[in-house]
């Protein structure tokens, strides 16, 4: 028996795992003690690595499609064909013709990480897109206009916090995001047992609500009132700017803008009273320290953009931006922000260019992806008519999912670098899969700079790819390679380019990025970070505690703060529309999650499919007793696109008038190749929610406060 030591890539929390293996068998999973930053915690999907490693669904070999039946080809196969279709469709229809969606995991895995860009660049395409905007695109944008970087995220002090209020976040089931932090149950807990409060504000009392000291709930979709009604009396009743007041520029606008949004307003909207919201956001000013963390809930909605904004603001002025216990910013040893050349990932943008339908702005070069669907069904020049799929599962995971999936079976060509066939790969042409997640390198690049430590920990690979196998890394650069021959411009200076970049692979440029970055031997001779330090620290190594690190790390050229961004601003008329809006007289669809699920791709797996089902429907007694609904009977779920079918679970930890289901659900699709999911398939919230219905401002979608009808389900004959 050999014990190996990696980290779990699943979700963000970054857990450290000890793997004990015989042969090319994992013969258990547990949490790794040692490692600095998990200390031992371990989540049941992280335990399950080893079954994804044996799925016998798992594909192994590249798959073309012909008609309906799936072939085992070679890769040298492979790669002409994708390239081939890409190049084809480009000659026929231009550049734009083709487009490329990135998914999830792409983040969690280092070779695509630091090579996924190249395969998006050497496409040509404004047709970008990824899973950023059904998730944390606001964030981004709220960083890239105040900060000057679109990572340039401030991360929730957690573990020093006296004071945490938590809005449209979970982190108790999802283990934390843009606040990777493994094993959030004990360091909220921890929060308590100092002292300290936790205030949850969600339309679901969660199972993080049930450990806080209180919980509120509030109407989907009405968080940017409320906060702008903290923000106001932060700004009047707290501690001013402090030692920001020498770089933070238009407070004095912050001050005008927040003026109309008086506590009984947003009382109004929300349904919180408005003494608790006076009080919410005193307890903020005053505390010893005090942090505002709100992610995926209130990301996800129409006001998504504001929301991110106020939460930075309202961190600011109440003397909680960059202090410990507050808001703070991560200084990651492969750093993005600060590398000389930005890693291929710049400090973000918007609107230099536009959608071709519906004309929506570019956010850090990429387009909203509920504008996909239409991109591909609207005629016309610039049409998308191919699609690249990397690590991703648009059609369970956007919106209006049926309707996208209509446009791909459409597709002149679709290539999908994916492990599974699932309900977006089954209608690409080729599949070109991964090795399993134990057979590749591992350094988190993306979630250091989310963390709410520092630290840095890298993993060979637990089992040495086979012969036959091609990492995403190889993939991508074999499909550039490809494209640039046929293009005819692979010449000499590409070719040296492409060996080069084969030779050094993940592990080269994390070599040099750990060289060169603020822990590297460069700034520090004899004991700084390469790769082969960390690679003899299996457990990690800890950097320390968040620091402040402001003005410095700002990246403005004039090292400034923008409290008040004009698009912000202008965009609060809109939010001032929405008094007048009537009641929909519908329920509210929100979306959770659950411990044993990952968003899409993890239901194959048996052990995490035990116990009981995860795809309810939950509705309150109130709701469920005015429309005959009982516990654990069919309902049908209607909305403007579509409806679904699910098993409704009655409950009063959902506010009346809102249900709630998880995503990612949806596997009874014909020709998907997923034993287990098919057994437990569920149903997609993404049937339900619009490909219409954005944030305006930034263009993420809407996947919170969907209307819908509720009713029992017809009996089948
Ligand atoms: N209604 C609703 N919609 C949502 C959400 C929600 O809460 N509600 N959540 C949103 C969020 S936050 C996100 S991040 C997205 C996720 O949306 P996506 O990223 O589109 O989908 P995933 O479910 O993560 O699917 C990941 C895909 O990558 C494949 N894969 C896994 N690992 C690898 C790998 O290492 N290499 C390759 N090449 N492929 C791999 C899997 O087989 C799967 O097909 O969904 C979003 N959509
Ligand atoms: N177990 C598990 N863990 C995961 C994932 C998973 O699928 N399963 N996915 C991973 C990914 S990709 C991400 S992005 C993270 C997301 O992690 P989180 O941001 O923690 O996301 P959720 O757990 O969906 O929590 C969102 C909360 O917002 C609430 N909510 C919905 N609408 C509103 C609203 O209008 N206002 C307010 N205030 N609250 C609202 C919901 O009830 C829910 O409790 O989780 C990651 N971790
Ligand atoms: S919490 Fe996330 S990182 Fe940790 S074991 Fe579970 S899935 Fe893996
Ligand atoms: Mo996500």
């Amino acid at each position: 028996m050999a014990v190996h030591f990696r980290t779990c890539p699943l979700c963000e929390a970054m857990c450290g795992l000890a793997i004990e293996t015989e042969g090319r068998s994992v013969t258990g999973i547990r949490g790794d003690d040692d490692d600095p930053f998990s200390r031992g915690f371990l989540c049941s999907k992280g335990a399950a690595l080893g079954a994804i490693h044996d799925d016998p669904d798992r594909l192994r070999r590249p798959m073309k499609r012909v008609g309906q039946e799936w072939r085992e080809i070679e890769w040298e196969e492979g790669f002409e064909l994708a390239a081939e279709g890409i190049h084809r469709t480009q000659e026929r229809h231009g550049r734009d013709a083709v487009a490329i969606y990135f998914g999830n995991p792409t983040v969690h895995n280092v070779g695509l990480s630091l090579f996924g860009p190249l395969l998006s660049r050497a496409l040509r395409t404004k047709n970008r897109y990824s899973a950023t905007s059904v998730d944390q695109l606001p964030h981004q944008l709220a960083a890239h206009w105040m900060f000057g970087h679109q990572f340039l995220l401030p991360i929730p002090d957690i573990d020093r916090t006296h004071h945490m209020m938590i809005i449209g976040a979970n982190p108790v089931a999802s283990n934390g995001s843009l606040m990777s932090a493994p094993g959030v149950r004990a360091r909220l807990a921890a929060i308590t047992a100092r002292g300290g409060q936790i205030v949850v504000v969600d339309p679901r009392r969660t199972e993080t609500a049930a450990i806080s000291t209180e919980h509120c709930f509030i109407r989907p979709g009405t968080d940017a009132w409320l906060l702008a009604a903290i923000l106001r009396i932060a700004i009047e009743h707290g501690p001013g700017l402090g030692r920001h007041a020498a770089y933070v520029e238009r407070f004095g606008e912050l001050r005008a803008a927040m003026a109309p949004f008086e506590p009984s307003l947003a009382s109004a909207m929300t349904g919180i009273d408005g003494a608790v919201i006076e009080r919410l956001a005193r307890s903020l000013c005053t505390a010893e320290s005090a942090v505002v963390y709100g992610r995926f809930g209130v990301s996800t909605q129409a006001f998504g953009g504001l929301c991110q904004w106020l939460i930075n603001a309202i961190n600011l002025v109440t003397g909680n931006l960059d202090n410990p216990g507050g808001a703070m910013f991560t200084k990651p040893a492969v750093d993005a922000i600060d590398a000389p050349m930005g890693m291929g990932i710049g400090p973000g943008s918007y609107g230099r260019f536009r959608s071709r339908v519906r004309g929506l702005p570019e956010v850090g070069g990429e387009l909203p992806v509920a504008a996909l669907a239409e991109e591909m069904l609207t005629e016309g020049e610039g049409r998308v008519r191919a699609l690249v799929t990397v690590a991703g599962n648009p059609a369970l995971s956007t919106p209006n999912g049926k309707r996208l999936e209509g446009a791909l079976a459409d597709l002149e060509h679709m290539v999908s670098l994916d492990c599974y066939l699932n309900e977006t790969t089954r209608h690409a042409r080729l599949i070109l899969p991964p090795p399993s997640p134990l057979e590749r390198p591992h350094y988190d690049v993306a979630f250091h700079h989310l963390a709410v430590r520092n630290t840095a920990k890298f993993a060979e690979p637990l089992f040495a790819p086979t012969s036959d196998q091609r990492q995403d890394h190889v993939v991508v650069l074999e499909l550039t390679r490809k494209l640039a021959e046929k293009r005819g411009q692979f010449g000499l200076r590409e070719r040296l380019l492409y060996e080069a970049r084969k030779r050094l692979g993940p592990e080269g440029m994390l070599d040099a990025a750990l060289r060169f970055g603020p822990y590297g031997v460069r700034a520090f001779p004899k004991k700084g970070l390469t790769l082969g330090v960390l690679a003899a620290s299996p457990h990690g190594v800890d950097l320390g505690p968040l620091l402040p690190c402001l003005p410095a790390r700002l990246k403005f050229r004039r090292k400034t703060i923008d409290l008040a961004p004009q698009p912000f601003v202008d965009d609060l008329a809109r939010l001032r529309k929405e008094v007048a809006r009537e009641a929909r007289g519908s329920l509210e669809l929100i979306g959770r999650r659950h411990p044993r699920s990952n968003n899409s791709w993890m239901h194959n797996t048996a052990k995490l499919m035990a116990g009981k089902p995860i795809c309810t429907l939950l509705i309150h007694p109130d709701d469920a007793r005015t429309r005959n609904v009982s516990q654990g009977a069919r309902v049908t779920v209607r909305s403007n696109t579509g409806d679904i079918e699910l098993e409704a679970e009655i409950s009063d930890a959902v506010m009346p008038g809102v249900v709630s289901m998880p995503h990612g659900f949806g596997h009874s699709r014909p020709g998907v190749r997923l034993a287990i999911a098919s057994s437990h398939a569920g149903a997609s919230f993404n049937d339900l929610t619009d490909n219409d219905a954005i944030d305006a401002l930034s263009g993420n979608a809407v996947l919170s406060g969907i209307a819908v009808t509720v009713e029992p389900a017809p009996t089948k004959a």
